[in-house]
């Protein structure tokens, strides 16, 4: 009764709402409308971003991790995000698991596991073809596009939206909030409406770079182990199927639907990881993933700024900016995730929580998944780099876990687990997209049900278009590379809105004290008197 009463009083906001959904619709319709000449025009606007804005993803990346452990580091990393003295809300385990189910999808199956065959074709650094340099090199790199700077970039954002709810106990859930320290009121204005929505197509494209992978991966999962034939059309069915999942989770609520789902993913993912690990060459991928760690600190600032000008590779634009927009796709709403699950925890343990505890999951994925199929190659017992340009990624990955013992169940539970991923970041992401398009949330703190609906199944309508144009990564990453562009502003404008937001409480503060002293010093006075 009282959501329904708390629900009238919530509106829609429309200038965002509408202007999101036209602002989609334009863009996706044409997309499955015309896909031929769509891929084109997105292939000249990928183009486009990663040869002309290469530098500003870099920078981009290096500004989020230096401000992380800036932030982390000095006196803004002991503000707690409570009341003083306020415990955390959440275990560090519980915590560390929803931040890892949150932050990443499918994708971290699906890259874990062949993110280094691309590398080790075409190696990065002038390494030779076909070396055991490349054989590192590219076990080192999955793990760098996935590391610390990667969720550096996640993290950011989470300190001025934490700062806003558990602090200045604020309304928190539209971005825009989040810059106000900056730009003041100019938030409710024009700005705000332009910073929300975004936001909302920072997800959006996100989203659909990772389903546009997720569902052809789970297609492909399902077609080796019944025997049916990979169509467009099956690919579209599983799509809905998974939307379907998400958007019921999603209009469940958080604690029930997401929290069910997420257990269930966790519990999958770790013995999935667990039993490749025994199964597979254990020596070979303790041996690889220690050595890669070591390649990765050894050369983590030339890959940070490396952009090959000279040798025109086109590997850093190709991967490196690409995986920077598609994580600064996500970060305004990892940022509020990771945020919302800190209370009573400091800037400095949710900003280096989330960076060990997050780089750390997607280690062990790339480093167990990816390296148990680096042995294949090495050891000659399947040609990998020959699958892969033969049949594409999702046939090659199914091939890879095909070579395990129980091949077929290994498979079945991989399917399982991609959709539980992508169900577990998707139903979050409807929920927040729901959240910013209302002008405020209920007393309940929960968005409008059927709006939740509304945003999951929007958030499938790119991803049809791209299966539709038979899923080329170059046109999946463009989904990303575009929408990113404007949100990696977004989240630099809320890092020094949080420093702002801080140093004007702290004089504030400051003051207050100071005219209680004063005060007291003038009762003192006059008492003397
Ligand atoms: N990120 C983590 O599919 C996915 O894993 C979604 C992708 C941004 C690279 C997240």
């Amino acid at each position: 009764m009282k959501t329904n009463q708390n629900m009238k009083k919530v509106k829609i906001d429309k200038t965002v709402f509408f202007g999101a959904m036209i602002a989609l619709l334009a863009v996706s319709l044409p997309i499955i409308i015309f896909p031929e000449a769509s891929a084109k025009i997105l292939n000249s606007v990928n183009k486009f971003i990663i040869t002309k804005l290469g530098s500003f993803f870099i920078w981009f990346g290096l500004f989020c991790l230096i401000f992380c452990l800036w932030i982390s580091f000095s006196r803004y990393g002991k503000v707690r995000l409570g009341d003083e003295g306020e415990k955390p809300e959440f275990s560090s385990f519980s915590w560390a698991a929803m931040l890892f189910c949150a932050g990443v999808g499918a994708g971290v199956v699906y890259w874990g596991v062949i993110e280094w065959v691309y590398y080790y074709k075409a190696p990065p650094l002038g390494v030779a073809v076909g070396s055991w340099q490349a054989a590192e090199m590219a076990a080192a790199y999955g793990i760098f596009h996935w590391g610390p700077m990667a969720w550096a970039i996640y993290s950011v954002t989470g300190c001025a939206v934490g700062y806003i709810i558990f602090v200045r106990k604020g309304n928190i859930l539209k971005l825009s909030e989040a810059c106000r320290g900056l730009i003041g009121n100019r938030v409710d204005g024009i700005i705000g409406k332009l910073i929300d929505i975004s936001f909302i197509f920072g997800i959006v494209g996100g989203v659909a770079t990772s389903l546009g992978l997720g569902s052809p991966l789970v297609t492909a999962g399902l077609s080796r182990v019944f025997g049916i034939k990979e169509t467009p059309g099956l690919q579209i069915g599983i799509l809905f199927l998974v939307t379907l999942i998400f958007g019921f989770s999603a209009y469940s609520g958080l604690k029930k639907g997401i929290k069910v789902l997420s257990d269930l993913n966790v519990v999958l993912a770790i013995g999935i990881v667990l039993f490749v690990f025994l199964a597979g060459n254990t020596i070979f991928i303790l041996e690889m993933g220690t050595t890669s760690l070591g390649v990765l600190a050894t050369n983590f600032f030339r890959m940070s700024t490396w952009l090959d000008p000279a040798g025109k590779s086109m590997f850093p634009q190709s991967w490196t900016v690409f995986y920077w927009a598609w994580w600064a796709a996500y970060a305004p709403f990892l940022g509020m995730f990771i945020a919302r699950i800190s209370k009573g925890r400091t800037i400095k343990q949710m900003v280096m929580g989330s960076l060990i505890y997050g780089s750390a999951g997607c280690i062990l994925f790339f480093a167990v998944l990816g390296n148990y199929g680096l042995d294949l190659q090495l050891s000659g017992k399947m040609d990998v780099v020959a699958t892969l340009n033969e049949l594409g990624g999702p046939q090659t990955i199914i091939s890879i876990l095909q070579t395990l013992p129980f091949g077929k169940l290994v498979i079945t539970l991989v399917v399982v687990l991609s959709v539980t991923f992508m169900a577990t970041s998707y139903d979050s992401a409807s929920y927040i997209l729901a959240a910013n398009s209302q002008t405020q949330v209920g007393e309940n703190g929960e968005p409008i049900r059927w709006l939740r609906l509304v945003w999951a199944f929007s958030l499938a309508l790119i991803p049809i278009g791209f299966i539709l144009l038979g899923s080329p990564l170059k046109t999946l990453q463009t989904a990303s590379l575009v929408f990113g562009i404007p949100v990696c502003i977004i989240v630099i404008m809320s890092a020094f809105s949080f420093v702002k937001m801080v140093k004007v409480d702290i004089k504030e503060k400051k003051l207050k004290q100071k005219a209680v002293i004063n005060e007291f010093e003038d009762d003192e006075f006059e008492e003397a008197v």
